[in-house]
């Protein structure tokens, strides 16, 4: 019998492309029919045939304090009463941004848009209006959202410009850009030796989340800083994920190190459409109607969305919340880890703050490349076993899991249950 959601997807792929409005919600890696949801509270998802999930995605980050928070719902009900949008400044908008440059001290001046990528096209942009200078240096496996310039894949050579990863992104925007390997100190050495005076910026993510969770080393985070600094080139620490995720001051505040821009997006919004980029006062000044660099947005600083993230915002820095978020995130990692060993598999995982990283490998990965050798296909077989069994891990090998604030003792045991079950069916 075809369930609702088989006879949905069926019929949203004759409307949209692929069925879905983002790509990586349509299941091509891991196989089978995307689930529709209907509803969501606290840790919990509902779909169209009404099964329910404990949901390990959480909107790819933004629902950190669990899904139908009744304080962020009744703020969104309250800012859409007075209307949706003006197009024109409001005191929450100017709440919101002396919040994040309370929060995020390296953000002297921040401008709100309406996604993460919004945010990291726009520092891109701002990064060479203020160097003059047209090479960023990304990392392969870092994912900055669909902007043209960071569309890129690595050249053919270690310090070759970069090659568009999508169709449709002229060659000549992407020579501009140079992939790196994550991790590599030499490597970053090299580009800033070779071309440390063309580079306008830097941009990473500080915890990786897009080729799963992987880790800085503490030698890499010193080495971007030192070389950026050095040569004039920016840093950009894109937290579009790991801000007020991986803890309340993001991982810049993990790390200690102050970028010159930061993004940020997905928890800002609680779950609106939301994102932001912000640093030094000298850079952000030269943002238009200030200076010559042009930047801007019909729904920027929405006030429905502002109202979500301030709500969400609020409550992330009751005191102990990332403490407590942080416990339940590994408690979670090492019962899967122990899961998994026991059923013989080689599994390994890790976590920073609220989001987690799990891998059919012996150790979790350090780099691209081994992210890359730990097994996809067992993955993908684990991934079903544990949907069949009510729990909805990222339907991709490649991506980050979220923990909320929703997520309990209760949770937490139902879903290593759900694993130990789903190692014995894939070992079978
Ligand atoms: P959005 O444009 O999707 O709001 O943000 C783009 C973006 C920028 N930077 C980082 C570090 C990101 O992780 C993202 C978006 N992340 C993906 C999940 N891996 C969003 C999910 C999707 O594309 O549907």
């Amino acid at each position: 019998m075809t369930s609702r959601n088989e006879s949905l997807f069926a019929r949203s792929q004759r409307v949209i492309p692929g069925g879905v409005n983002s790509p990586v919600r349509a299941f091509k890696s891991v196989g089978g029919v995307p689930v529709f949801f209907t509803r969501g509270r606290g840790a919990w998802l509902w779909d169209v045939d009404d099964r329910a999930y404990i949901d390990y995605v959480g909107s790819w980050g933004p629902m950190i304090l669990g899904h139908a928070h009744p304080e962020v719902v009744q703020a969104v009900q309250e800012a859409a009463a007075g209307s949706l949008s003006f197009g024109a400044p409001t005191e929450r908008e100017l709440e919101m941004a002396e919040l994040l440059t309370t929060l995020v001290p390296s953000m002297e001046l921040v401008r709100l848009v309406s996604s993460g990528t919004e945010a990291t096209m726009s520092a891109i942009r701002l990064a060479r209006g203020f160097t003059g200078r047209n090479v960023i240096v990304k990392f392969e496996g870092c994912y900055h959202g669909h902007g043209d310039a960071l569309l890129v894949k690595a050249g053919s050579g270690a310090l070759t410009f970069g090659q568009p990863s999508s169709a449709g992104v002229p060659a000549e925007t992407t020579q501009h850009t140079l992939v790196l390997d994550y991790n590599d100190v030499p490597g970053l050495e090299r580009a800033f030796a070779e071309r440390g005076d063309d580079i306008a910026a830097v941009i990473l993510e500080p915890v990786a989340g897009n080729m799963n969770l992987v880790r800085p080393t503490d030698a890499f985070m010193q080495a971007l800083r030192t070389l950026t600094e050095r040569s004039g080139s920016l840093l950009i620490f894109d937290e579009v994920m790991t801000g007020f995720r991986v803890g309340l001051t993001g991982a810049q505040g993990l790390f200690g190190i102050r970028p010159d821009l930061t993004t940020l997006g997905k928890v800002v919004g609680g779950g609106m459409p939301l994102g932001a980029f912000g640093g030094r006062r000298d850079i952000m000044e030269r943002l238009a109607p200030l200076g010559p660099v042009y930047q801007a947005g019909t729904l920027s600083g929405n006030p429905v969305a502002v109202a979500a993230g301030l709500a969400t915002l609020r409550l992330v820095q009751t005191p102990g919340f990332y403490d407590r978020l942080s416990e339940t995130t590994r408690t979670l990692v090492s019962g899967l880890v122990e899961a998994g060993r026991s059923a013989g598999a080689g599994f390994s995982g890790d976590c920073v703050g609220g989001m987690f990283g799990v891998f059919f490998s012996d150790e979790p990965p350090k780099t691209f490349a081994e992210v890359m050798r730990a097994d996809k296909e067992r993955f993908n077989r684990f991934f079903h076993e544990m949907l069949d069994r009510g729990v909805y891990l990222a339907p991709s090998a490649f991506e980050a899991g979220f923990v909320s604030a929703a997520h309990g003792e209760d949770e937490i045991r139902k879903t290593l249950d759900a694993a130990r079950d789903a190692f014995g069916a894939i070992a079978r």
